[in-house]
């Protein structure tokens, strides 16, 4: 049999303007499966961007899922679970879905994808296993839907699924992994690549946005990676979005890209004491030679810009209405300013020093304050240790009558 396998669908996502992009590209998936003759197609979670999408969003699903449906070919599929025990026969080429952390609800509401399943569109599984038949060849999908990170681990534990013997097996998941993130917190990922279980031949997971292949012993590891650039993350830059074909027998897989896709360009440009114009032109410049690596459609440009900016200069400063205005239409920008001002940093130097010399509180206290007035005309203009131990023992009254009686 060949499996077309793809994830993170994100229908109706519609930021910067890209309210098509989402269908454009599901609809590229669905041909790429449908004309390389896959015997089945798994979506490994997401395939909404929300948990209630709207009417046009949801008809758009039907249209999609329908082209499968209406494709000719017969396959036996038996979903088994501990609740039931479903055998039919059906129309097309079946469609199994998990639900991501995008339309994950909880027990008391009912989910999108059970629409898809009940109008008989698609098999949405969770902790379930559907056993597909073709001839005398045999293909266990053993599917667990998205659960939050932090449960993730116990809920695999709990399910535990064990290969179908005589048969291919696949275990769809949509799960960060401890591998994959850049910290270690249990609410971002639990699982890691060693709790997976052994004896499948092929464990797919939607969720990360990028492709990575990877052999865990006998098993393949696949991140199916999503069809849509949803964050702009660097990791995505390189990596192509398509679909995954795996064939049962050869045990392969193949990626066929989406022929058509926006190319994303990161860049982190670092400065030093810099004046706004230069960073203006700065970000001019990696603009425009993106525009000329580009295919036909805006690419997605993710700016990220660090480092400090030159004294007195703050953040407002740089005025990027003028750099949209003039690629509006050509690209898409997000540009994240995460200067540190040379001010904040002088001051935490300051404190850092004053520390290791592990003075007293009000010791450290009155040598800020000295600090700060010789920053100011203030010309030792009244005596600064009496001044602060009157303040310390809250003898306001007493502070304003002798700055006052300085001031006449
Ligand atoms: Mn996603």
């Amino acid at each position: 049999m060949r499996v077309a396998i793809f994830s993170d669908t994100h229908l109706g996502f519609k930021a910067f303007g890209r309210e098509q992009e989402s269908f454009e590209n599901a609809e590229q998936a669905f041909g790429i499966a449908l004309d390389n003759k896959a015997d089945v197609i798994l979506i490994a979670g997401d395939i909404f961007n929300e948990v209630t999408p709207s009417t046009d969003v949801l008809v758009g699903a039907f249209q999609l899922f329908s082209k499968a449906k209406t494709s000719k070919k017969d396959i036996k599929i038996g979903v088994s679970s501990k609740k039931q025990v479903i055998e039919e026969i059906v129309a097309g080429i079946p469609i199994i879905l998990i639900h991501g952390n995008h339309e994950f609800r909880g027990k008391d509401y009912t989910n999108v994808l059970h629409l898809y399943s009940k109008s008989g569109f698609a098999f949405y599984l969770h902790a379930e296993t559907a056993v597909l038949e073709k001839g005398n060849e045999k293909l266990a999908v053993h599917a667990l839907g998205g659960v939050p990170e932090q449960k993730a681990l116990d809920a695999l534990k709990l399910w535990n699924p064990k290969p179908v013997e005589s048969a291919v097996n696949i275990l769809l998941l949509h799960q960060n992994f401890k591998e994959f993130s850049p910290v270690e917190d249990e609410m971002v990922a639990t699982l890691s690549l060693d709790d997976l279980p052994n004896g499948f031949d092929l464990i797919a997971s939607g969720h990360l946005h990028w492709t990575v292949k990877q052999k865990l012993g006998k098993t393949t590891f696949l991140l199916a990676g999503s069809t849509i650039c949803t964050q702009m993350k660097k990791v995505e830059q390189e990596n192509r979005k398509g679909v995954h074909l795996f064939e049962t027998q050869a045990k392969t897989i193949e990626f066929i890209p989406l022929p058509v896709q926006r190319n994303l360009f990161y860049h982190k440009i670092s400065f030093e004491e810099a004046k706004p114009e230069q960073v203006i032109h700065k970000i001019h410049e990696a603009i425009e030679k993106d525009l000329k690596e580009g295919n036909a459609l805006p690419p997605l440009i993710r700016l990220k810009l660090v480092g400090n900016l030159s004294k007195g200069i703050s953040l407002s400063d740089i005025d990027l209405k003028a750099v949209e205005e003039k690629f509006r239409g050509k690209a898409i920008m997000s540009v994240s300013k995460e200067f540190s001002t040379t001010a904040f940093k002088k001051k935490i130097a300051e404190l850092r020093q004053i520390q290791q010399s592990k003075q007293s509180i009000s010791s450290i206290g009155l040598s800020i304050l000295e600090k700060n007035l010789k920053e100011t005309d203030f010309n030792d203009a009244f005596e600064v240790k009496r001044i602060f131990d009157l303040l310390a023992e809250d003898e306001t009254d007493k502070v304003s009558e002798i700055l006052s009686r300085r001031k006449k």
